[in-house]
């Protein structure tokens, strides 16, 4: 099934909002294949901020991303990158849906709290930047087919 990378900022951390995060996305029936605690080095934001590099944002976005520990994710379930951005809502918090994270517990852009893959091949990407392939857990989450069974 599909798989998306999700990880919780360091504001996000350091807000106690790790819990909020992981029960919305539990809540919605999706499964968790792997999660660490963990500080970024340099060389991890600039391989994951590679696409910003050269951007008037893209100094502080390292030092955000690397001035705290972060909670670092896989998520798994049909249609998981799409979904999971929806649940995390627009890169600007003034301009997320009310009901999504972003929405509900950020004010601005320079402290969104989270970050999630915003497409599939940018979820493999992600993954196999952030996580050795034996942290990936492969099991049967029970109640699987009461979220994404199918009626024919
Ligand atoms: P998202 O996929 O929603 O996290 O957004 P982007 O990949 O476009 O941007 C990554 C991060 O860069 C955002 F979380 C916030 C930051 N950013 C800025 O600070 N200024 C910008 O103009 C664009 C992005």
């Amino acid at each position: 099934m599909e798989k998306t990378f999700v990880c919780v900022k360091p504001d996000g951390v350091q807000r106690g909002l790790i819990g909020e995060v992981v029960k919305r996305f539990e809540n919605r029936g999706f499964q968790l294949c792997a999660a660490k605690f963990m500080q970024v080095s340099d060389e991890l934001a600039a391989k994951h901020y590679a696409e910003h590099e050269g951007k008037p944002f893209y100094n502080g976005l390292i030092s955000y991303i690397t001035s705290g520990p972060v909670f670092a994710m896989v998520w798994e379930g049909d249609n998981v990158v799409k979904a999971v951005r929806q649940t995390v809502g627009s890169t600007n918090p003034t301009e997320a849906a009310p009901g999504t994270i972003r929405h509900d517990f950020a004010a601005k852009m320079d402290r969104n709290l989270i970050h999630a893959s915003d497409a599939v091949s940018t979820a493999e990407r992600e993954i196999a930047l952030w996580f050795k392939t034996e942290e990936i857990v492969d099991y049967e989450k029970s109640g699987t087919n009461w979220v994404f069974g199918k009626n024919s």
